[in-house]
């Protein structure tokens, strides 16, 4: 057994699981963890040893801090060329239930439904088989005039790689021509699970695990912050789980463009897995904490309480988590498949849920910067 000492000790760190000794001195001297590592913290029936370790590093990393934006989503289009097992919001083209935005429709669903002023749209959608890629880009200039100040995270790396092909443009070319557009940062969707094997199952149509690091990193040497995530709760296994996490840390160490790891929890309903059983409070909760632990180079871990609901969302908070995300207002790609989450949230109960986890509210933008409210708008400190 070990006691750990840290910058704000709390109480000592016990457990009888002989095999999170060895990583518990390592998280204490502020050690970098290996694949056996992972392993050993996925596989403990301790999981309140292995939030503590998550917790652990929190702390000393955001001390009470919890992060927390007023943001919107925009799916603009559910059309999609690919047909992922996991997913329920894509359809074929011609499909019953399919939509595509107008831009003028886009443009006006921005500014639906706020309270208050967002400081972040996150655009995500299918991968369109006729849609230009002057129409992606319309849609952000389009919002770029109309909203100046709320930042537009846009584009998934499978999302870039196919509208690069689509417009027959390298990828730097594509990435250069969103910049310009005025695309400031990307979401972390599509990395899945990177294990080819499970990407066969889950997502057989998407670029694999190498071509979406790839991207990833040619984007930050672009000057692109980007997020990460990683869907859990289907067919992987804890390997999978612990290579995926290596193998984003391993591009971190090389470019420091990740701010955010998300760990997206597995909704099965109405997509080709609906025979796969939901995922756990347990399995929710330790993803967080096991992501906290590996990544030690990512600033942020993100608890996104849509997928996981706003109690897990508060939990997590205490287990390795320093973000819930945000106020979301539309969210459609899990409710498609079957999450019973609210589709959005308001600004006060986000502040209610990180206040009660004995927590203090920060409220940010996309670049974790301060915001301050008055009236109906926002500043960002510099
Ligand atoms: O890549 C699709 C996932 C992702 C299902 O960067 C599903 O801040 C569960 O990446 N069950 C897109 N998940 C969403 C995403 C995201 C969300 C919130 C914040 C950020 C961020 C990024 O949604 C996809 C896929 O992994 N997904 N279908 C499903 N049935």
């Amino acid at each position: 057994m070990s006691s750990l000492s840290h910058a704000r000790p709390r109480h000592s760190f016990q457990t009888d699981d002989p095999a999170l000794w060895p990583v518990a001195e390592k998280v204490r001297a502020g050690e970098r963890l290996n694949f056996d590592d992972g392993l050993a913290l996925y596989r403990s029936g301790d999981i309140l040893a292995v939030g503590w370790l998550a917790n652990s590093v929190r702390e000393r990393m955001h001390g009470d801090i919890a992060y927390f934006n007023v943001n919107r989503h925009i799916n603009p289009t559910n059309v999609c060329v690919a047909s992922c097992r996991l997913c329920a919001f894509g359809r074929k083209k011609g499909e019953a239930g399919t939509y595509t935005m107008a831009l003028e429709e886009a443009w006006r669903t921005a500014a639906e439904g706020i309270t208050d002023a967002v400081t972040e749209f996150h655009i995500v959608g299918g991968l369109h088989p006729d849609l230009p890629f002057e129409y992606f880009l319309d849609l952000v200039r389009g919002l770029k005039e109309r909203f100046p100040k709320v930042h537009v995270k846009a584009f998934t790396m499978v999302e870039v790689s196919f509208l690069a092909k689509r417009a027959k443009l390298t990828i730097a070319e594509t990435l250069l021509k969103m910049k310009d557009a005025g695309v400031d940062s990307m979401p972390g969707g599509g990395a899945e699970i990177f294990a080819d094997r499970i990407r066969h199952i889950i997502c057989d149509h998407k670029i694999d695990g190498g071509e979406w690091l790839e991207t990833a990193k040619l984007a930050h040497r672009m000057g692109f912050k980007s997020n990460a995530t990683m869907l859990y709760g289907h067919v992987e296994s804890d390997d999978d789980r612990v290579d995926h996490l290596l193998r984003l840390r391993a591009v971190q160490d090389e470019t420091a463009g990740f701010q955010t790891f998300i760990p997206l929890s597995f909704h099965p309903d109405h997509t080709a897995l609906a025979h796969i059983p939901k995922s756990t409070g347990m399995l929710d909760i330790r993803q967080i904490a096991v992501g906290r632990l590996l990544l030690d180079n990512f600033p942020h871990i993100k608890s996104y309480w849509q997928m996981v609901t706003p109690k897990l969302a508060q939990i997590s908070l205490r287990f390795g988590a320093d973000d819930i995300d945000g106020t979301v207002i539309e969210e459609k790609i899990y409710h498609d498949a079957g999450a019973t989450t609210p589709q959005g949230m308001r600004r006060a109960d986000l502040i209610r849920l990180i206040t009660e986890a004995g927590r203090v509210p920060f409220e940010r933008d996309t670049m974790y910067r301060a915001v301050t409210r008055s009236e109906d708008t926002f500043t960002v400190s510099a």
